[in-house]
């Protein structure tokens, strides 16, 4: 009867224990999460899950934003011009003709008016960082294809020949048949032996395109999961009724990881 009575209350202390923890694990989450709902309005949208993951699988990237952005010595409150990134971008080391990316400074100057979503002739942070890291952004797409076949289309047919492709001029290339060539014959869907435009761009962004895919179908998932109520939002209840969902947006499980480290 006694020893009944202790191992009850030895029990009891446990699960409290255990509850306390969880909660403790559970207000730390959240507060881990906090940039799962960038705008604070307590509601995890389906937009804001896809940030999220976006931002999980360019956390190398990102760690770096706020360095990139610091280089180009905005003021506080402005935004970036063309002129000031010029400024920046094109020294004695580098030429109007090959900036610092490869790019010419016309190039530059398109992928920028491309970068400058509201079309304000200026970038915030956020617009420059689609200049800077344009594959990760579908926005963008258009325009790296565009300058993808800029550099490779010599005769301006607006296509990439097999010798374009192979980087070699018009005429003076040594032949070399498409046809046995699986690499090109992968990306040249109707086989007539150049690649336009959506062939070029399933070939540069075809690998960056499928991860965005996936993040999709991951958020979804995690939606599938967690949004009970099916309003395409989740509520902190929601999250917190299966924390670890959240989780599968991560990509690596390296030991900063700000859910696994808390259970
Ligand atoms: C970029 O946009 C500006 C207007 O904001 C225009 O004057 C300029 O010609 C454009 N440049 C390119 C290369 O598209
Ligand atoms: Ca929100
Ligand atoms: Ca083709
Ligand atoms: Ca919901």
């Amino acid at each position: 009867m006694k020893l009944q009575q202790v191992y009850l209350a030895a029990v009891v202390l446990a699960v409290m224990a255990s509850t306390l923890a969880d909660e403790e694990a559970k207000k730390k989450l959240w507060e881990r999460l906090d940039h799962l709902d960038p705008d604070h309005d307590g509601l995890v949208t389906q937009e804001e899950l896809k940030n999220f993951a976006f931002r999980e699988r360019n956390r190398d990237l990102w760690e770096d934003a706020d360095e990139q952005w610091d280089s180009m010595e905005v003021p506080p409150g402005e935004k970036l011009t063309f002129q000031q990134l010029k400024e920046k971008f094109y020294t004695d080391e580098f030429p109007e003709d090959e900036g610092p990316f490869g790019r010419t400074v016309q190039q530059d100057h398109t992928r920028f008016n491309a970068s400058d979503q509201n079309q304000d002739g200026a970038l915030d942070k956020e617009e420059f960082l689609a200049f800077l890291w344009a594959e990760e952004y579908p926005h963008m797409h258009d325009l790296i294809t565009l300058e993808t076949i800029e550099d490779l289309d010599r005769n301006g047919d607006g296509a990439v020949s097999y010798n374009e492709y192979r980087g070699e001029d018009e005429g003076t290339a040594h032949g070399g048949d498409f046809q046995e060539d699986p690499e090109f014959q992968e990306f040249d869907k109707d086989a007539d032996g150049k690649l336009s435009h959506a062939e070029v761009k399933e070939w540069v962004l075809g690998p960056t395109l499928d991860m965005i895919k996936e993040d999709e179908e991951k958020v979804k998932d995690v939606l599938s999961k967690l949004d009970k109520d099916e309003d395409g939002k989740l509520t902190r209840s929601e999250i917190e009724a299966d924390p670890e969902v959240i989780d599968t947006l991560r990509y690596d499980d390296d030991d900063d990881g700000f859910i696994h480290d808390e259970f």
